[in-house]
């Protein structure tokens, strides 16, 4: 779909601009009054603004070019895969009515829009204005929640329709960047809040809880200089106990074996003195509720703690939210999502923070420690999704 924005001092005129130029079957899609002209605030005079579409099977000016020989995303797409038929909401008729009800009637037929994609994210046969559309086709290789598709794609389409429809890829961007930082910004981000002593990280096996913890305890003891201690309750590996004291040793920090409640509550007497003792678990299949139980036989969840569900962005969704639905009786102040570097879809991380409502502490790009941890923030996680990642 061509849109085009044309300004003249009356309907009549706006209309002959656009027929001269997008032909009789252009759409008018809105028009409102502008001033425009004067001088320091005075003598500017009304003009009437119109923005108007042509579909590109009836554009007389432009020549189309092959389907298959356009970029996957600059097609024209419709969303959902029903018959192609004329946009309920968004192709509107020809105005008839005054350009002074035009913008009312254009904020009425938005807000339905809305309605209509809540829940869904799709309308069966709206096109979608091509660089919304390109916008939305990325978001949705993301693996973004429907639901959070169809809210985004109302955001993006409100922007459009009013005043933004030159806009370039750039600007949509920073609509849907800023749009995927207000919706993450009510929740908790940011890593350690230094309020709590205790830090303790749970998670599948695999996701990186250890090295991640040992990440963490670096940032700590090298750039805040916290007094920092180990405990693991991983003594199902013996090599688990192993690759910690290997960090312990590294950080010239002191670090406890638990194998009980009575050993946590000695190490936690032992480290009365420390500002933060960090405290690694063994990957469980936590899919399964018994693991859950498990931890707590060894680990005073009441204490003064943060705790941390490490999760990694190349498991399935769906599992990511079975494991975080089995927490219901441990409080999960954020998740952490390691292995970054491994996928370039990144879109889990937003759903299951909406989801839960639980903020994010750290993503993880790489296996080097210290250095492959970056702290969330809403902003970070959005440009992450959105491919223009501000760290690396
Ligand atoms: N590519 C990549 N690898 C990572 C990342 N974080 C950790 N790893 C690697 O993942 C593997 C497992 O890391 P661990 O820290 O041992 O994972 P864990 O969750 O403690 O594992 P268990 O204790 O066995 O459950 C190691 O090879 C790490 O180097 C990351 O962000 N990216
Ligand atoms: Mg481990």
């Amino acid at each position: 779909m061509k849109v085009k924005k044309y300004t003249a001092s009356s309907m009549p005129e706006a209309m002959k601009l656009v027929r001269g130029e997008l032909g009789s079957d252009a759409v008018i899609l809105n028009s409102r009054v502008v001033q425009t002209g004067g001088f320091m605030g005075f003598f500017k005079k009304n003009s009437i603004e119109v923005i108007a579409a042509i579909d590109p099977d009836t554009d007389i000016s432009a020549k189309p070019a092959p389907m298959d020989s356009l970029p996957k995303f600059s097609r024209p797409a419709t969303m959902g895969d029903g018959p192609k038929k004329d946009p309920p909401a968004l192709q509107m008729k020809p105005i008839t009515e005054t350009p002074q009800n035009a913008d009312k009637n254009l904020l009425k037929e938005i807000s339905q829009l809305k309605e209509l994609l809540k829940g869904s994210g799709k309308i069966e046969g709206v096109t979608l204005p091509g660089p919304v559309s390109m916008k939305i086709q990325y978001l949705s290789d993301q693996e973004i929640d429907q639901e959070i598709i169809g809210e985004l794609t109302a955001v993006l389409l409100e922007k459009w329709y009013i005043g933004g429809a030159a806009a370039n890829g750039d600007e949509i961007n920073e609509w849907s960047a800023a749009s995927i930082e207000q919706r993450l910004s009510p929740l908790n981000f940011g890593g350690v809040s230094f309020k709590k002593k205790f830090v303790n990280v749970i998670g599948p096996t695999g996701v990186g809880k250890t090295t991640t913890l040992a990440k963490i305890a670096a940032d700590c003891v090298l750039k805040h200089q916290k007094k920092v201690a180990f405990i693991t309750t991983d003594t199902y590996r013996i090599a688990a106990i192993e690759q910690l004291k290997t960090y312990a040793k590294i950080l010239d920090v002191p670090i406890e074996v638990c194998y009980n409640m009575d050993d946590f509550k000695m190490a936690t007497d032992k480290f009365s003195d420390f500002d933060l003792v960090f405290i690694d678990t063994a990957g469980r299949n936590f899919r399964n509720q018994k693991y859950v139980n498990d931890l707590k036989d060894v680990i005073d969840f009441g204490k003064d703690m943060e705790t941390y569900l490490v999760l990694a962005l190349t498991a399935k969704q769906k599992d990511m939210e079975e494991i975080r639905k089995q927490f219901s009786l441990i409080h999960i102040d954020k998740f952490i999502f390691t292995k970054l570097d491994e996928t370039s879809v990144n879109g889990a991380m937003l759903n299951m923070a909406i989801k839960f409502s639980t903020g994010i502490a750290y993503l993880t790009n790489g296996q080097d420690v210290p250095d492959d941890l970056i702290e969330a923030n809403p902003m970070l996680v959005a440009n992450t999704i959105l491919g223009v990642s501000t760290y690396e």
